[in-house]
């Protein structure tokens, strides 16, 4: 039923429209496939905004884009993206999710599952990039690993290292998204709900939604984070998505790292894609003394 695309994880399903009965009867055949491969690919999909919002349920509970400007008017829990000038955005969302990452783990609870579905793909150019966390983890030294368990990393939606634009990204959000975004401390090694299986929960500085590795000096910190970030999407562990129009693709965030190839797509070349994301859990640290995902006081 599901064909490996790459050597760690990720999954093509053959065969299955995603149609109201499939989703039905086959939601806990598919949710199973998705946790031993973490991405699936389904090609060919002619379904509805409504189908595609049906499906998500099977990988937990919709929720909506706290950028109210990305919701589709009919679906709520979908949103748009575009590499076009949509009426009221800013041009900052045009490439959206650009650089590794892992949805929402600015959050209390990062996000779950993601999933989006080709609409308007161009020739060339526009893939999205996963990486295998998990596997990444798994084959680390033993020695390695007992240090990594104990280590706790900041996030946060406005970070950006970067001296010309520190505020980049708050340049498009209002205040009361902006109230709802404090820093959140997260365990650096975590366990999955449903597998319990550990992986790292990191991403870079540079555009990611990383601050720091908590009790480390400021060049330790950096030089942990690029080296865990330089193995975690280093070949092995890999896979590109070169889309087709009515792709559907769906990945774990909590033990998958993504990465939109958008940055230098010329706008001649039309890519939308229709997005829906599903609640998560609060992260689980692979060691309990370790402790929970918590809110950092106010820098
Ligand atoms: O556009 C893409 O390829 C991925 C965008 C992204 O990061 C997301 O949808 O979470
Ligand atoms: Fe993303």
């Amino acid at each position: 039923m599901a064909d490996r695309l790459a050597g760690t994880f990720a999954a093509e399903v053959k065969e299955l429209t995603l149609d109201v009965n499939v989703i039905e009867d086959l939601g806990r055949t598919v949710y199973e496939k998705y946790l031993e491969h973490k991405v699936l690919v389904f090609r060919g999909q002619d379904i509805s905004a409504k189908t595609f919002a049906a499906f998500g349920t099977i990988f937990g509970r919709p929720e909506e884009h706290h950028l109210i400007k990305l919701r589709h008017p009919e679906e709520p829990t979908l949103s748009l993206l575009s590499n076009q000038n949509e009426p009221g955005r800013n041009k900052e969302m045009k490439t959206s999710g650009q650089g590794w990452h892992s949805d929402y783990s600015y959050k209390l609870v990062p996000g779950s599952a993601t999933m989006l579905h080709g609409l308007e793909i161009p020739e060339s150019g526009g893939d999205t990039l996963f990486a295998d966390a998990e596997a990444a983890f798994a084959a680390l030294p033993e020695e390695r690993k007992a240090y990594l368990r104990t280590l706790r990393v900041r996030h946060q939606y406005r970070w950006s290292p970067d001296r010309e634009d520190p505020w980049a990204r708050w340049k498009y959000i209002g205040p009361e998204e902006r109230r709802q975004t404090p820093q959140i401390s997260h365990p650096l090694v975590r366990r999955h709900p449903d597998t319990g299986r550990e992986t790292l929960f990191i991403q870079p500085r540079v555009i990611g939604s990383v601050v720091a590795v908590e009790g480390l000096p400021e060049d330790e910190s950096t030089a942990l984070i690029e080296e865990l970030i330089a193995h975690i999407t280093s070949e092995p562990y890999v896979y590109r998505h070169r889309w087709s129009p009515l792709d559907v693709v769906v990945w774990d965030n909590r033990c998958v790292l993504h990465s939109a190839t958008t940055k230098d797509l010329d706008e001649r070349h039309v890519r939308r894609l229709l997005r829906l994301t599903t609640h998560g859990q609060p992260v689980t640290p692979s060691l309990p003394e370790v402790g929970h995902s918590r809110l950092c006081p106010a820098v």
